[in-house]
C-alpha cells in the first residue's frame, strides 16, 4: 500500500462520511495474527442500508491529544483503539496532529450489532480524506481491517467477501465486492433482545476461543468449503442454498465459541425462540434465515415479499423489545459533516 499525502491538501484537514454494519454470513472467527488483525479464515458479509455511523474526524495542527466523542460522550476504552486508528493514518501522512473526533451511531453499541465494523470504517473513509491521503477502497479495507477486523467489510457495500490472505504482512487480506445490493435486494430484520453491551468482546473471545476450543482446527478446515458454496449462491441468487449454508455457519462458529473454556454464551432465551421462530417459518415456505453474531441479536434476511410477516414473527417473540428493519446497502462514503451532529 502507498500512502502518499496529496500535495493540494488544503484548507481545512475535516472530512465527515457514514458507513453501515454488515452481518456475516460465513463467519469470521480467530485471528492468525492479533496485532494486524489477520484472520484465520476467509469471511462474507451483507452491508446494510439504514443502520449507520456517522463520524467527523478534524486533525488540528498543534493539537497533541485526540479527542473523542461517542454518541455525544466520552468513551476511554473506546478512545484508545480511535487512537490506534488515527495513528495508521498520521503513519501514512508523516504528520503528527491530534484530531477530532464526533461519531454517533443509530442503533445499540456494541450488543452485537457491529458497531465496531461500521465505525472503524467511517472512521478510517472520514479520515484519510481529512489528511489527503489518496487510499483506494481496497487499501481503506486493510486499514480499516488493522481496527477492527469486520471493519474491512464495511468499506463495500452489497455482498462482500473478506480473504484471510497468506502473507505475513496482511496485504492480501483485502475485503472485496462480490455482488451489489440492487442485484439481489434482500432485506433483514433485526430482532434486538438486549440493549446490554456484551461480557466478553470478539476480540477476547476469539483469543480465548483459539486457546481452548477443541474445535478450532475443524473450523479452519471447513471453512473455504462454506465460502466456495455461500459465493455461488449468492451468484446464482439461490436463497435455499444461502440459508442452508448461513444457518450451518452461524451454528458452527457458536458450537466452536460454546466449546471454549470458559464458554461464550453469546445468546439469551430469547435469541433461540427467534431462531425456532425463523425455522418454523421457513418449514412453511416463507424465504428466510437466522444468523447471530457476538450478542443476543437475530437477523433475520429474507426475500423483500416476505418483510413484515418475517417482522411480526419476531415481534411475537417474548422479550423481543424491537425489531428493526433494513435493506442492503452502499459502503463507506462522504457525508456532509452537519449530519453527524443533526
Ligand atoms: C463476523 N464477528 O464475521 C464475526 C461473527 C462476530 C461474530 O467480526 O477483534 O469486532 O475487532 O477484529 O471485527 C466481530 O469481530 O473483532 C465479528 P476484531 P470484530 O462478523
Amino acid at each position: 500500500m502507498t500512502c502518499e499525502p496529496r500535495t493540494d491538501a488544503s484548507g481545512e484537514l475535516r472530512a465527515a462520511s457514514q458507513a453501515q454494519p454488515n452481518i456475516a454470513l460465513i463467519k469470521y472467527w480467530g485471528k492468525r495474527d492479533a496485532a494486524l488483525n489477520l484472520p484465520v479464515v476467509g469471511s462474507l458479509s451483507i452491508t446494510l442500508d439504514s443502520l449507520w455511523t456517522r463520524t467527523d474526524v478534524r486533525f488540528v495542527p498543534g493539537q497533541k491529544q485526540d479527542q473523542v466523542s461517542l454518541n455525544g460522550r466520552s468513551d476511554e476504552a473506546e478512545a484508545k483503539r480511535i487512537t490506534k486508528c488515527l495513528d495508521l493514518l498520521r503513519a501514512c501522512a508523516g504528520v503528527d496532529y491530534g484530531a477530532e473526533v464526533a461519531s454517533r451511531n443509530n442503533f445499540p453499541t456494541a450488543a452485537g450489532l457491529a458497531s465496531s465494523a461500521s465505525g472503524f470504517a467511517a472512521l478510517v473513509h472520514a479520515g484519510a480524506r481529512a489528511l489527503g491521503l489518496d487510499l483506494s477502497l481496497e487499501e481503506q479495507s486493510v486499514l480499516a481491517r488493522r481496527c477492527s477486523g469486520s471493519a474491512a467489510r464495511s468499506i463495500f457495500g452489497g455482498y462482500v467477501e473478506w480473504a484471510h490472505g497468506k502473507l505475513a504482512d496482511g496485504a492480501d487480506s483485502v475485503a472485496r465486492p462480490l455482488l451489489d445490493s440492487e442485484a439481489w435486494p434482500l432485506r433483514v430484520a433485526v430482532a434486538i433482545t438486549s440493549t446490554a453491551a456484551k461480557q466478553v468482546g470478539s476480540t477476547e473471545g476469539m483469543r480465548r476461543t483459539a486457546e481452548t476450543s477443541p474445535y478450532q482446527s475443524a473450523w479452519i478446515d471447513t471453512q473455504e468449503a462454506d465460502l466456495s458454496v455461500a459465493r455461488n449462491a449468492i451468484l446464482a441468487r439461490d436463497f435455499d442454498a444461502l440459508a442452508q449454508i448461513s444457518e450451518y455457519s452461524c451454528l458452527k462458529m457458536h458450537a466452536l465459541a460454546l466449546a471454549a473454556q470458559p464458554g461464550l454464551l453469546y445468546w439469551n432465551g430469547a435469541t433461540v425462540e427467534c431462531m425456532h421462530r425463523v425455522r418454523a417459518l421457513r418449514q412453511q415456505g416463507v424465504p428466510v434465515f437466522f444468523t447471530v453474531d457476538a450478542g443476543p441479536q437475530v437477523k433475520a434476511v429474507c426475500a423483500p415479499s416476505a418483510i413484515e410477516q418475517v417482522k411480526a414473527a419476531l415481534r411475537d417473540v417474548p422479550g423481543v423489545l424491537e425489531v428493526l428493519d433494513t435493506g442492503l446497502g452502499e459502503g463507506a462514503r462522504a457525508i456532509a459533516a452537519d449530519l453527524v451532529e443533526a
